[in-house]
C-alpha cells in the first residue's frame, strides 16, 4: 500500500500545522483578551463553564428543546452539490466539496448553544471541522481582520478573527452522533458557544475574510456586531 493510502499525507499535514501554529500565535493574545475569556464582572449565574463565564449567560433560560430560527426558507443542499468557499484576504482562496470538507481534521467537542432570543442549549455534542484550521488552509493575510460568512439561504453574519479562531468555533456536520437536520443548518453550520448563536451561519456555503468590519443579516437590522452572552450585549 502506498504511504498516502493509509494516512494523510504527511506533509500536507505539517503544512496545515505549521500554518495554523503560525495563525494562533498571530491571534492568540487578542483571543485571550476576548470579554468571555476576561471580564471580571460577567453577567450570568451558575457554576463557571470551561472559560470562567457563569454556565447560563443573563436573561437566558436552559431548555432541551432545539427551536428553530430561520428566514423562512430551508435550502436543502445534496452533498454532490455542496461546496464550501473561502476566499477575500487570503493567501490561497479554496473551494470545498464535501469529500474535501470531510478529509479535514475532525474535532469533536461538547458546547453551549445560546441564541438571543434567550434560550440556551447546554453541553451539545458536536463534530465538525475547526474554523481555526480552515483559515490555516487559505492563509489569511495580515490585512485580515473580521470574516463574513454566508448561507444558501442568503443569510450573513460577521465575526471577528479573534472571536472565530477560538478552538470552539467549528463548522459541524453532526450533533448528538447524527448527521446535522435540515432545519438546524445541515449539511454543515457555524457554532460560535462564546457569542450568541446567530454568529453561527446555518447552511454555511461561504466565509469571506475581510480587511475590515462589515455588517451581516441581523447586525444591519440592529443586532449588535459583537454578540457577548454575558454582557448581555444583544442589540446595538
Ligand atoms: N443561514 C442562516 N443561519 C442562521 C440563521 C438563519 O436564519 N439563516 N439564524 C441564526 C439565528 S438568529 C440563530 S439563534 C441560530 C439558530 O439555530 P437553530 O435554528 O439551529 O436553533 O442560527 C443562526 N444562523
Ligand atoms: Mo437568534
Amino acid at each position: 500500500m502506498e504511504p498516502n493510502e493509509t494516512a494523510p499525507n504527511a506533509d500536507k499535514l505539517d503544512r496545515i500545522i505549521d500554518a495554523r501554529m503560525k495563525l494562533k500565535r498571530r491571534f492568540e493574545e487578542a483571543i485571550q483578551n476576548t470579554p468571555s475569556m476576561t471580564d471580571e464582572k460577567p453577567l450570568g449565574s451558575g457554576p463557571p463553564n470551561r472559560h470562567g463565564m457563569p454556565k447560563i449567560p443573563k436573561s437566558q433560560t436552559v431548555t432541551k428543546k432545539w427551536p428553530v430560527l430561520d428566514l423562512g426558507y430551508q435550502p436543502n443542499i445534496p452533498l454532490d452539490k455542496w461546496q464550501l468557499a473561502i476566499d477575500g484576504e487570503v493567501e490561497q482562496p479554496i473551494r470545498l466539496k464535501w469529500a474535501d470538507f470531510m478529509a479535514l481534521p475532525q474535532t469533536e467537542d461538547v458546547s453551549d448553544f445560546h441564541c438571543v432570543t434567550t434560550w440556551s442549549k447546554l453541553d451539545v455534542p458536536w463534530v465538525g471541522v475547526r474554523f481555526a484550521d480552515l483559515a490555516a488552509l487559505v492563509m489569511p493575510k495580515e490585512t485580515a481582520t473580521h470574516v463574513m460568512c454566508y448561507g444558501f439561504d442568503g443569510y450573513s453574519t460577521n465575526i471577528a478573527l479573534e472571536e472565530a479562531l477560538k478552538s470552539d468555533v467549528l463548522l459541524v456536520h453532526t450533533v448528538e452522533g447524527e448527521p446535522l437536520p435540515l432545519e438546524h443548518g445541515g449539511p454543515v453550520r457555524m457554532i460560535t458557544p462564546q457569542l450568541y448563536a446567530w454568529k453561527g451561519s446555518k447552511w454555511i456555503k461561504r466565509i469571506e475574510f475581510l480587511a475590515g468590519n462589515r455588517l451581516g443579516f441581523w447586525e444591519e437590522r440592529g443586532y449588535s456586531n459583537t454578540a457577548y452572552p454575558w454582557r448581555n450585549d444583544r442589540y446595538s
